[in-house]
């Protein structure tokens, strides 16, 4: 009887996997289009030709035959050659006589670009996927079935498309034994210990994913680097995966230990300058290229937060990096060295150290060696300004570094797309060259002209079903991808691909789902760290409120450091009268920070130590301004999750709940939030809360006491877990 009903079931689909709506396939899953859609798009897909069988022409012809067919709902067939109307032909002009015979203009839009064309062939209309390269080639597939997942018109399609950016590139913070420093989404996805002989049907939908939307290199292994890595044994996991990547144009790349020659090379020293440390990393090299070709090269964390580097040696960032540059040049190979440094002595402002130390080594670098830069001067805060290395050495190919992991935005269990964070930090203006020097055209390289360039995403991809430990979270490896490809995208169309892929193309639900996106990330900074505030994080975890810490080793590791609350005002001076950070800015810009008049509201606590009592534009204190704006964060939260409510029409059961279970968190922790730091806050300015305010729920005791011990992405295990605080609030 079972075994009938199951049969009953497989045969009308209906089997869990069939229906499963988990998550996993993200933005790529070609459910069915509506009939009126399908019958329209059925006859511009009508097959899939291509007489290539190069990997990548099979990975391209497999995924157009999959979405099309998923898309159109009936099977789409590949063939070698045209034979009806409405085929897709995709290639290149050396491998399609046809596609060469159209002459397209494929030559500037580089190695990777491509042009998707409609054309009349032997008489019959087909739509031409065209690109130099096979890679191109892919990713002008992916887009085909995103102009069709989209409902885009593509009737007389004719569009090109070409990154601005070389490479775009994934680095995991994942550990050898699985863990994943500051991951929220499970263990790595790397399984090392099945690895050389089995590679999974999960890297393949990982290479897939990265690859729709354009993502050309993965580092593997956390900055925090195992020097182990580097053994034969480990390079030959390395090498396996790097095959599987390859058809989808993903480079694998390593992230290396300064001191790798004496962990395992047996040397006495790592200084850079040393012959045989230098013969050893050539060898390395060497044997690297030989198992992996196409190897993409070295990340390097060095001299920073206890990591070893070559100032160890009395040698600067630059011999360190020269040096790996010089082994790895012949196989063209590059290093990305990290400018997340800072020194074993406690700054006068920590945020001025990246910039102290690299801007004197402008020039200094080998031309396979990209520095790169966090996007701010701290730490992957909900906002900062961004880092003022950008603009500062033209004679530097400087990369940018992104989190998409949400170390300091509430994990995965806070909704908070980060796709305008980082779209603010693009548009800034740097005034390196003038107005208009924004910080996409440092890093799309057009500022400078230089043709090495990268923009590099922390991961937030983990062994969980859905891979982000969130489906909203999913919107932010997508957003990666795409402002890596061109960073002068915008965050909302972009967000508005996104919900129409991952979920509907119901005009309901995405003007209501892309509302809920844009606003998000807002929302977190009202309610964690309003008007330039920054790192109020609890140390370590960096989850909950924080800002009372003062007791961690050094004192920038302490929130106190960063506010600077006293019973006069609070906020970090950074102007000329302060630590002058405002002077590493391009002068134009310099004068306006320097100044509070002129400084922008949100960024104002972090350039400026300001009187409680200063009165705002808002017509408030500043006391009352702040003490509203955590206030107004929980609000948002609020909206967010009655917005998320009324869309349970037109999602399915399992994500819509997930979503909603999480924004029921969120609310919780926003409110925490405002709550812990007016307590806090209270303390130290003596001021009573603004007519209205409601006071916290607990003893500021209480909010001190707390801890998360269960908090996931520490990667310390052993960790002690204290019992929680006694609950002091009065019984309702
Ligand atoms: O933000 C800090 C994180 C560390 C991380 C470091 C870095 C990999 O808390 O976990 O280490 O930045 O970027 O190197």
């Amino acid at each position: 009887m079972k075994f009938v009903s199951l049969l009953a079931l497989c045969a009308l689909g209906l089997t869990a996997s069939a229906q499963a709506e988990d998550g996993y396939d993200l933005w790529l899953r070609y459910h069915p289009l509506e009939k009126a859609a399908a019958s329209h798009y059925a006859a511009i897909g009508a097959t899939v030709v291509s007489a290539s069988h190069s990997e990548t022409a099979n990975v391209t012809r497999d995924e157009l035959v999959r979405g099309l067919s998923g898309l159109l709902a009936k099977k789409v067939t590949a063939r070698e050659a045209i034979t009806g109307n409405g085929a897709v032909l995709f290639g290149t002009p050396e491998n399609s006589r046809t596609i060469a015979a159209l002459h397209l203009p494929l030559e500037k839009l580089g190695p990777e670009g491509y042009l998707i064309r409609a054309a009349v062939v032997k008489g019959k209309p087909v739509t031409v996927i065209a690109g130099s390269s096979d890679v191109g080639v892919l990713y002008g597939a992916f887009r085909f079935l995103k102009l069709i997942q989209t409902r885009a018109s593509i009737d007389h399609i004719d569009i090109a498309s070409a990154p601005k950016v070389k490479l775009r590139l994934l680095n995991h913070w994942d550990n050898l034994d699985g863990s994943v420093e500051r991951g929220y989404a499970g263990s790595s996805i790397f399984k090392w210990w099945e690895l050389p002989a089995h590679s999974s049907q999960r890297m393949v939908d990982y290479a897939r994913a990265n690859a729709s939307v354009g993502i050309n290199g993965t580092v593997l292994i956390n900055v925090n680097a195992s020097s182990m890595i580097l053994t034969r044994e480990w390079l030959s996991k390395v090498a396996r995966l790097a095959d599987t990547f390859r058809p989808y144009g993903i480079k694998v790349y390593l992230a290396a230990r300064f001191s790798a020659p004496i962990e395992i090379g047996g040397l006495k020293t790592a200084d850079p300058l040393d012959p045989e440390v230098r013969a050893w990393w050539k060898n390395k090299a060497d044997e690297i290229y030989h198992s992996i070709p196409d190897f993409g090269g070295f990340l390097v964390k060095a001299n920073s937060e206890g990591q070893p580097g070559p100032q160890d040696y009395g040698r600067s960032h630059a011999d360190g990096a020269n040096m790996m540059a010089e082994a790895l040049a012949p196989h063209g190979g590059v290093v990305m060295w990290r400018a997340f440094v800072y020194s074993h002595e406690v700054p006068v402002d920590r945020v001025k150290q990246a910039y102290d130390e690299f801007k004197p080594l402008d020039g200094k670098f080998r031309d396979n060696v990209i520095v790169q830069v966090k996007n701010g001067p701290l730490d992957f805060q909900p906002r900062e300004p961004f880092s003022p290395l950008f603009g500062a050495t033209p004679a530097t190919a400087m990369g940018m570094e992104l989190e998409i992991t949400k170390e300091y935005l509430g994990f995965n269990t806070h909704l908070v797309y980060l796709g305008t964070l980082w779209q603010e930090v693009l548009d800034s203006d740097t005034f390196a060259k003038g107005q208009g020097s924004t910080v996409a055209k440092v890093v799309d390289g057009t500022l400078f002209d230089k043709k090495l360039t990268l923009m590099a995403g922390v991961a937030n991809i983990g062994s969980d079903r859905n891979w982000c430990g969130s489906i909203f979270d999913q919107a932010n490896w997508y957003a990666f991808g795409r402002l890596a490809w061109d960073p002068e995208a915008q965050a909302k169309d972009i967000a508005a691909d996104w919900v129409k892929m991952t979920f509907t193309d119901n005009p309901v639900f995405d003007t209501a789902a892309v509302t809920l996106m844009m606003g998000s990330r807002e929302t977190a900074v009202n309610y964690m760290t309003p008007l330039g505030l920054a790192h109020q994080m609890g140390t370590s975890g960096h989850y909950g409120p924080g800002s009372w810490i003062d007791n961690v080793g050094r004192p920038d590791w302490n929130p106190v450091y960063y506010h600077r609350a006293d019973a006069q005002g609070i906020g970090f001076d950074r102007s000329p009268s302060g630590s002058d950070a405002v002077s590493q800015y391009a002068p134009a810009l310099r004068d306006r920070l320097a100044k509070v008049e002129t400084t922008p509201k949100n960024a104002l606590l972090w350039f400026h130590h300001v009187p409680w009592s200063q009165p705002m534009k808002s017509g408030r204190t500043l006391w009352d301004e702040l003490v509203a704006r955590y206030g107004q964060g929980v609000a948002e939260v609020d909206t967010m999750a009655t917005s998320w409510a009324k869309l349970k029409p037109y999602v399915d059961t399992e994500r819509f709940d997930i979503t909603a279970d999480y924004l029921r968190i969120q609310r919780r922790d926003a409110q925490l939030w405002r709550d812990a730091s007016v307590a806090y806050f209270a303390s130290i300015s003596h001021l009573p809360l603004p007519a209205g305010e409601k006071a916290p729920l607990h003893s500021l005791g209480y909010y001190k006491a707390l801890e998360y011990p269960y908090a996931p992405g520490q990667g310390t295990p052993g960790r002690k877990i204290k019992p929680p605080p006694v609950d002091d609030a009065p019984t309702p």
